[in-house]
């Protein structure tokens, strides 16, 4: 049965059903070909992670490249500084997750990329706003320095303007379907960058600065200025492949959970690793004496809320019946990633 197979399935130990580099894997240092047993599917695949991600980045650069004006377009030092943060080397782990999802529900790639490039853009507006001194003050992002120390404060906020921008741009010249509308889709995009989702937990991470703050008001920063923006990742790759409402639905708790789990690991990895790993500053979140889930319930239980969390998001796949194997390598990766 595919869902005992996948209750069985053990993340963190080298099982049978899902083969683990012996070292944590990160997308170019290592080999990332897993054996995962698809859920719904009786023998299992190789799934080359490593493969499918330098190719969809690949991919997505080259649609991001066509979408953005030109460097040399006038105002140029807006768009060298677009294009400064948005090409600097991210994961592309957002619109990976699009482009996965779209495939889960028997959707092409290409009608997914516009959406995919816009959730990209978002993310990179709201890095390049985070780093900025009235915010996180950061001097280091995706390997080099920030936006602001390179073009100034003033064409940093018109950066990540005009990337939020362009995200909508971008996502009105996607393919609507008679389930989801491009009213839809600028909907779902909107709310999950709104002052609802994204801001929200933006607004409370500032305001929690310097507090004490509970699990459950730590899961409400998480789920906005994290979780939000993943899960419209994976919502908008199923819409543009025109999915059903329950497919749709298995995508919201797909992305709700992997989100959580990212930023649980991603606080994780702040204490773990060096700047030079993360192409950020590290050890930010113990300087700042800021809330995460390693200091208020410890790194070993933090471990296992990041697997539950990412079992859960395997669990809410079933539907998919063997189809979402690029989704569930990548939620998989998103738990043992190194950066
Ligand atoms: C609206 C200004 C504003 C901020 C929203 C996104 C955000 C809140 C703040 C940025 C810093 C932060 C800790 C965000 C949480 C999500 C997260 C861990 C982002 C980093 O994502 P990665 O690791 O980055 O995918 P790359 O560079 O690989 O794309």
């Amino acid at each position: 049965m595919a869902g005992s197979n996948f209750r069985q399935r053990r993340i963190f130990t080298n099982s049978e059903n899902f083969h683990l580099p012996a070292c944590r894997s990160s997308p170019t240092n290592h080999r990332m070909s897993a054996t995962a047993t698809r859920a719904g599917a009786r023998r299992p695949l190789t799934f080359d992670l490593q493969n499918y991600l330098e190719s969809r980045s690949e991919l997505i650069n080259r649609s991001l490249n066509r979408f953005l004006p030109k460097e040399t377009t006038k105002p140029a030092t807006m768009h060298k500084s677009m294009r400064y943060s948005l090409f600097a080397g991210g994961k592309r782990m957002r619109p990976a997750l699009c482009l996965a999802a779209a495939t889960a529900c028997g959707g092409k790639e290409l009608d997914a990329l516009p959406l995919a490039c816009a959730v990209e853009c978002i993310h990179t507006y709201s890095l390049v706003h985070d780093d900025l001194p009235a915010m996180d003050n950061d001097d280091f992002r995706r390997g080099k320095p920030t936006n602001h120390k390179v073009f100034g404060e003033g064409i940093a906020v018109l950066a990540g303007d005009a990337l939020l921008t362009q995200a909508f741009e971008i996502a009105a010249q996607a393919k609507g379907w008679p389930r989801y509308s491009h009213r839809d889709l600028v909907l779902e995009i909107a709310r999950a960058s709104g002052s609802l989702q994204l801001i929200a937990g933006q607004v409370a991470d500032l305001e929690a600065e310097g507090k004490k703050i509970s699990a459950s008001d730590l899961k409400y920063i998480h789920e906005r200025k994290t979780s939000a923006l993943l899960c419209c990742s994976v919502r908008l790759g199923g819409m543009s492949a025109n999915c059903t409402p329950a497919q749709l639905k298995a995508l919201t708790d797909f992305g709700y959970h992997v989100g959580l789990a990212f930023q649980i690991i991603d606080d994780i990895l702040d204490i773990t690793q060096t700047s030079e790993q993360l192409g950020k500053t590290a050890g930010k979140d113990t300087k700042a004496q800021k809330a995460t889930y390693p200091s208020i319930v410890g790194m070993e239980k933090s471990r296992k809320l990041a697997q539950e969390l990412t079992e859960r998001a395997f669990a809410a796949l079933r539907i998919f019946k063997g189809r979402a194997v690029a989704l569930e390598a990548l939620a998989h990766y998103l738990l043992v990633r190194d950066k």
